[in-house]
């Protein structure tokens, strides 16, 4: 089938054709859940056996802008090699990718509607207790496998090549690294807070920092990263943590992902200004968010670094001294990617609902200007940064 984007009907024939995943009698229902910035997702359900699949198909353009933008397809291949090469590495913390379609760009996977996005989970208030633990697993076995480190240096060059990213990353370089820095048409921000805006596109020290981190963005090919780690794209339950949608995934900088965790654990925290009204709760549950940041560095460090010992294959990285500094390099990228990824969600073009549905701009207002003063102190710190604690100290201080 050449491609076009299916229609609910579609989608209903393509998924009764799969083999081995629904009985001859399904009564399939189907419904088009997809919440996202880019794609379809259809859920696909048989109401008789209970069996039931997710199919993602990727649109030619950016849904969150319209047809003006354009994206490659290749993303699609993309993701579901990238989720089959993480299922590999890290069992269970990825859904199952069942079949890939090229010509439709479509990835047949595990249903995982007995989980919810994190973003709306935490909005809700719910803590996951073992969200550190998975979530530092998961990027340490992937980041650390797909490395220098991991793997053959020549395979891992030829991984690289079926990683390349090109659209995908320039969004990011464009939505992370330039956009907010200066007066973007793409950007959007209330209007409450045009000053605090201002001042971001006036301070030179910021810009600098910033683009370093770009660069790193841009040259720094160390690992294969999921590219888009937000709260967003991992599915939860008390139990058990999925990573989903790395259609972002290239070769790039480790700190990337993990400063994607952190921030968005960030811009929940600021975001609890609107949502927890008692100051004892809001403040208690801000703790437990803190405490996740802190345990999400605890948890990948631990697991990375007993990797290294384990598994290293790389006889110069036995040198004396080099881990310890390797380890300072990435907890520093990562303080400062998660800067950039948190500014970028209160000025740049695509926002997050932890702060995007406060229905008071005055509250609204004051939350951003926390997560953008978090944000752009962790920037100013990267470089400098000794210790996840100065992350914690940081928030503390902006979110008095
Ligand atoms: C045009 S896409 C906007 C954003 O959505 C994705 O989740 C990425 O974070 C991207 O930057
Ligand atoms: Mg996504």
């Amino acid at each position: 089938m050449s491609y076009h984007s299916l229609s609910l009907e579609e989608a209903i024939r393509y998924a009764a054709n799969l083999p081995g995943i629904f009985p001859e009698n399904a009564d399939l229902q189907v419904r088009e859940i997809g919440d996202g910035n880019l794609n379809l997702v259809f859920h696909i359900k048989d109401s008789r056996s209970g069996a039931s699949v997710i199919m993602k198909q990727a649109l030619p353009y950016a849904k969150v802008v319209g047809e003006s933008w354009p994206l490659t397809l290749d993303r699609a291949r993309i993701e579901s090699e990238a989720l089959q090469l993480q299922e590999s590495l890290c069992p269970g913390l990825v859904p199952h990718v069942y079949a890939f379609d090229q010509e439709l760009a479509l990835t047949v996977m595990e249903d995982l509607s007995d989980h919810i996005i994190m973003r709306k989970g935490l909005i809700e208030g719910n803590r996951y207790p073992l969200f550190a633990e998975h979530v530092g697993k998961f990027m340490a076995h992937t980041l650390f496998y797909t490395s220098d480190l991991g793997m053959n240096q020549q395979a891992k060059k030829q991984q690289v090549k079926r990683f390349v990213n090109p659209e995908l990353c320039k969004i990011t370089e464009d939505l992370i690294f330039d956009d907010p820095y200066t007066d973007s048409s793409n950007n959007n921000y209330n209007p409450l807070i045009r000053e605090e805006v201002e001042k971001l596109w006036r301070d030179e020290e910021l810009h600098l920092e910033v683009a370093l981190l770009r660069e790193s963005f841009l040259t720094h090919a160390e690992a294969l990263l999921h590219g888009d780690l937000h709260t967003g794209s991992i599915f939860i339950t008390p139990e058990s943590t999925k990573m989903i949608d790395p259609e972002f995934a290239y070769y790039g900088p480790m700190g990337f992902d993990i400063g994607a965790v952190v921030a968005n654990l960030l811009l929940n925290y600021a975001g609890q200004e609107g949502w927890i009204k008692d100051a004892g709760q809001r403040s208690e549950f801000r703790q437990y968010l803190l405490d996740t940041v802190r345990d999400v560095w605890g948890h990948f460090s631990r697991n990375f670094v007993q990797l290294w010992e384990r598994d290293n294959v790389d006889r110069m990285a036995r040198t004396p001294g080099y881990r310890d500094l390797y380890m300072k390099k990435i907890l520093r990228d990562t303080i400062g990617f998660a800067g950039c990824k948190m500014v970028r969600r209160i000025v740049g073009l695509a926002h997050v609902a932890d702060i995007d549905t406060i229905a008071d701009p005055q509250v609204r207002a004051h939350a951003e200007t926390i997560a953008l003063n978090i944000g752009k102190a962790l920037i100013k710190l990267n470089r400098k940064a000794e210790s996840i604690e100065e992350v914690i100290a940081i928030a503390e201080q902006y979110a008095k």
